[in-house]
């Protein structure tokens, strides 16, 4: 099922989205409505379709749901690996040694709900970056104790040049205004059995110009999901409505550095696409 949120009656409201229209889950959130199958220990899908409005009409999907933390997850991919090795003047294989041979993956706090943004509305350049990218992620949404509940996408957009410059700069390289995106939807766990293999493309468009196109496929994720789930959760309970990001496998080079007006549209198989553009903050 593709549950996100919607404005209804001046209200920031759970929908169903099928076939193009939503049907509004009155009084509840997303993040409610997957307490409230908690407390009550219904199945997410089956309690959201019997408490849907069976008016469907067109709606424009917010932000899934404000998570209540985000954690992401690095060098996941060889490609994310590699290419940072190759930028930094770090010691050698600083990064190869996350993506393989270490066991404990890279995890780093992105933020809250106060750093995120939704389908359509503006990523962040910070005003001190002349090198900031996006990173298609896919994302998973976690109910209490790390259970997976859904998948959304993620555009875990980071200053490069600060990151670059030294990796103990990489917090201020990715946590600041409008640095994380989310959407459009998100599809509970039930309807992608296999996240291992979905294709996710990125386009970024200046004007009628694309300045980058570029795909990779989870499939090139070197990490199984539970396991950076069950890292992140080792003496830090992270709450129900939690967002991780489990990496890039899409890595954008200086010459398609964002800048302010550039559009980011991000389509995964099976979740669909987010598209936002890029303001600075
Ligand atoms: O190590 C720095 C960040 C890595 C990252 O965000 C990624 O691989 O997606
Ligand atoms: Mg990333």
């Amino acid at each position: 099922m593709r549950l996100g949120q919607i404005k209804w009656n001046n209200e920031v409201t759970a929908a169903i989205f099928e076939n193009g229209n939503a049907r509004p889950i009155p009084g509840h959130t997303l993040y409610d409505l997957i307490r409230r199958s908690e407390v009550e220990n219904t199945d997410l899908p089956k309690l959201a379709k019997s408490m849907a409005s069976s008016n469907a009409a067109p709606a424009t999907p917010l932000i899934p749901l404000a998570p209540k933390e985000v954690w992401a997850c690095g060098c996941t991919y060889e490609m994310s690996a590699s290419f940072r090795d190759g930028e930094h003047n770090t010691r050698e294989g600083f990064y190869a040694y996350v993506y393989n041979p270490a066991n404990r993956p890279e995890i780093f706090f992105k933020g809250t709900a106060r750093v995120c943004v939704g389908p359509d509305q503006g990523v962040g350049i910070r005003s001190d970056s002349v090198f900031t990218a996006p990173e298609p992620e896919l994302a998973v949404v976690l109910g209490s104790k790390g259970r997976v509940v859904g998948y959304t996408i993620a555009n875990d957009v980071s200053a490069w040049d600060i990151e670059r410059e030294n990796p103990l700069y990489l917090p201020q390289s990715k946590v600041y205004t409008a640095c994380c995106s989310l959407g459009p939807v998100m599809v509970t766990a039930d309807e992608i059995p296999d996240p291992y293999s979905l294709e996710m493309t990125c386009v970024i468009k200046r004007g009628d110009t694309t300045t980058f196109e570029g795909s990779t496929s989870t499939g090139k994720l070197g990490r199984k999901i539970e396991t950076l789930v069950e890292y992140l959760l080792q003496s830090n309970p992270v709450p129900c409505g939690s967002v991780v990001l489990t990496g890039t496998g899409i890595i954008v080079t200086q010459e398609s550095a964002l800048a302010p007006g550039d559009v980011v549209t991000i389509t995964t198989s099976g979740i669909g696409t987010l598209s936002n553009p890029c303001i600075t903050v």
